[in-house]
């Protein structure tokens, strides 16, 4: 499954944002924990890299809360050996979000000091949330400021303009809609975003898309990431067969035979943690 979809409000917004990276000191890049890897929009988006530039950037994995202890401990590790520093949040609940809202005053900090070194003042720091869509960069930006004040809802394409909003005398904020590459080769990459509702609906088949949810939490299945909510669920085990035979099979036991309706349901029940918490991508071994 390659995904060609690029909506026109996508295309708008990019022309927007890079615009506006113009005027910013600070790129927060917003990733979902569940697929760190495929949420990475600065090495799936052939011009974001070159707009950000040598930007202060803050990496932020958010929906801590949908991926285990241990793989969110997988993840830190590996960071951390890459000498770069990673953010959990959870931006649903507002945890994490201290330590973010320093560690982005401080990515800033540099620009104020050029201002001062020559002889300007102070100003605050501007920053971005970027990243796909539906990772939580509305939510996130809400939490920083301490109420509700941007648009966020359990959709992708919520957010449709550019906008700014100040938080402190410190620290300014803006909040951008999802962007996405024009095309999309990895077709697995392609499938977890599809999973993880971080791509438009009107790109993929929800029934191609289900089946390969089961396939993935059928590969997972261990300690870390295990089947036993799947299973307890809809009390029907999906080790013993292929992913769309389990959709099949799950349709005549539920759902009259409605492969589409089972397809749909299985998805929102991910989305909704309902199938337990699973870090459908975990980090490459450490070199040591
Ligand atoms: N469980 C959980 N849900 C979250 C978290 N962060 C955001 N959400 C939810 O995810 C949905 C999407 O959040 P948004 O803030 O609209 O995401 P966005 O990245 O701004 O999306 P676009 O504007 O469409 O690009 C909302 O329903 C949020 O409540 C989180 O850390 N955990
Ligand atoms: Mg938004």
């Amino acid at each position: 499954m390659t995904i060609q979809w690029y909506p026109g409000h996508i295309a708008k917004a990019e022309k927007a944002l890079k615009e506006q990276l113009k005027r910013v000191d600070v790129v927060l890049e917003v990733r979902d924990a569940r697929i760190p890897s495929s949420t990475a929009l600065l090495l799936a988006h052939p011009q974001v890299p070159e707009w950000v530039g040598d930007k202060g950037r803050v990496l932020v994995l958010n929906r801590q809360d949908m991926i285990s202890r241990q793989v969110q401990t997988l993840w830190a590790e590996w960071f951390a050996a890459q000498g770069s520093a990673v953010y959990f949040t959870n931006a649903k609940l507002g945890k994490g979000i201290k330590v973010l809202a320093a560690a982005a005053t401080a990515a800033g900090a540099a620009m104020n000091q050029r201002r001062r070194d020559r002889g300007m003042l102070p100003r605050p720091v501007r920053a971005v949330a970027i990243g796909f869509p539906n990772v939580g960069k509305s939510a996130l930006i809400n939490r920083l400021l301490g109420r509700r004040v941007v648009e966020s809802a359990a959709r992708p394409g919520v957010t449709r303009q550019l906008r700014w909003v100040r938080i402190s005398k410190e620290i300014e904020l803006l909040d951008a809609p999802g962007v996405i590459p024009a095309k999309l080769d990895d077709r697995d990459a392609a499938f977890k975003l599809a999973i993880c509702d971080d791509i438009g609906q009107a790109s993929y088949d929800n029934q191609l898309v289900a089946a390969e949810l089961v396939e993935l939490l059928k590969q997972l299945d261990d300690e870390v990431n295990s089947l036993d909510a799947v299973r307890g669920r809809y009390e029907l085990d999906p080790r013993e067969i292929a992913g769309d035979e389990y959709l099949q099979a799950l349709a005549q036991l539920r759902y009259q035979g409605d492969v589409e309706r089972t397809a749909r349901q299985l998805l929102t029940d991910f989305r909704k943690g309902q199938l337990g918490a699973h870090g459908l991508e975990l980090p490459p071994p450490i070199q040591t």
